[in-house]
């Protein structure tokens, strides 16, 4: 059986980790049979990273896009419905998702004082409380670093909810009143788009962002439907 390490359920999801909610909806549309292993530190991980998947021979599989093409490769087709067209398309939102709209939700859990608060507590209670504070401390400051790299942390709160309007835009008209992003039924892009959507959702404390989502009769029910269909 499969193991899937994750970070551990948070905020009434799968898990705080997007990526990690990615990675059971992929098992559970695959039909596989596996069993969840919760990790708080992943740094033994290959790529020092969560999600992974252990496999019965011992080996480990880093990185939802490689749990993907684990699973492909032994035969499911989570796009078997799909044109080529729409192949390409579904890659394009699942990178517009993963590599755009994942990190405004970092910005709201690390950036935001009210938030780092609740996630500080959730993702790092587990390390001795001697050194909690200081390791945090120092986690926070080079992660916020790493988003003034990439720019999201340079912008309001106003730049960041214009830049990510027109993801929001294209995801809506994507579904065109469809249940899913290709159709009545869940594909690869609907576990990734669909968990990160989620997770900004569940803002432990409300924030701008997580206001216009929830207020999003489209996309929040669209939301609801992937965690009732993949979850
Ligand atoms: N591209 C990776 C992204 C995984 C990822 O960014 N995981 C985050 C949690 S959402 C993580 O493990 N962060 C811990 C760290 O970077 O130390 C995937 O698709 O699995």
């Amino acid at each position: 059986m499969i193991t899937l390490y994750t970070f551990p359920e948070g905020f009434g999801q799968f898990s705080y980790s997007p990526f990690c909610t990615k990675a059971a909806w992929l098992l559970n549309l695959s039909g596989q049979k596996w069993t969840r292993k919760d990790m708080n530190d992943p740094r033994k991980m290959p790529f020092g990273k969560l999600p992974a998947i252990g496999l019965t021979d011992g080996s480990t599989i880093p990185d939802s896009d490689n749990i993907r093409a684990h699973l492909e490769a032994g035969g499911q087709d989570f796009d078997a419905e799909l044109t080529t067209r729409e192949k390409a398309a579904s890659w394009a939102f699942i990178r517009m998702a993963e590599e755009h709209i994942y990190f405004h939700q970092v910005q709201d859990r690390w950036g935001d004082d009210a938030n780092w608060e609740v996630i500080r507590s959730a993702y790092f209670d587990f390390l001795p409380l001697i050194i909690r504070r200081f390791v945090t401390a120092k986690l926070r400051k080079d992660l916020l670093k790493t988003m003034r790299g990439l720019g999201i942390g340079r912008m309001s709160v106003e730049q960041r909810l214009e830049r990510i309007e027109p993801d929001f835009i294209a995801i809506g008209n994507q579904l065109d009143g469809r249940a899913f992003l290709f159709g009545d039924k869940p594909t690869a892009a609907d576990a990734s788009v669909g968990a990160i959507l989620g997770a900004i959702i569940v803002a432990p404390v409300p924030t701008p962002l997580s206001r216009r989502m929830a207020g999003d009769p489209v996309l929040s029910a669209y939301v609801t439907r992937c965690e009732q269909t993949m979850g």
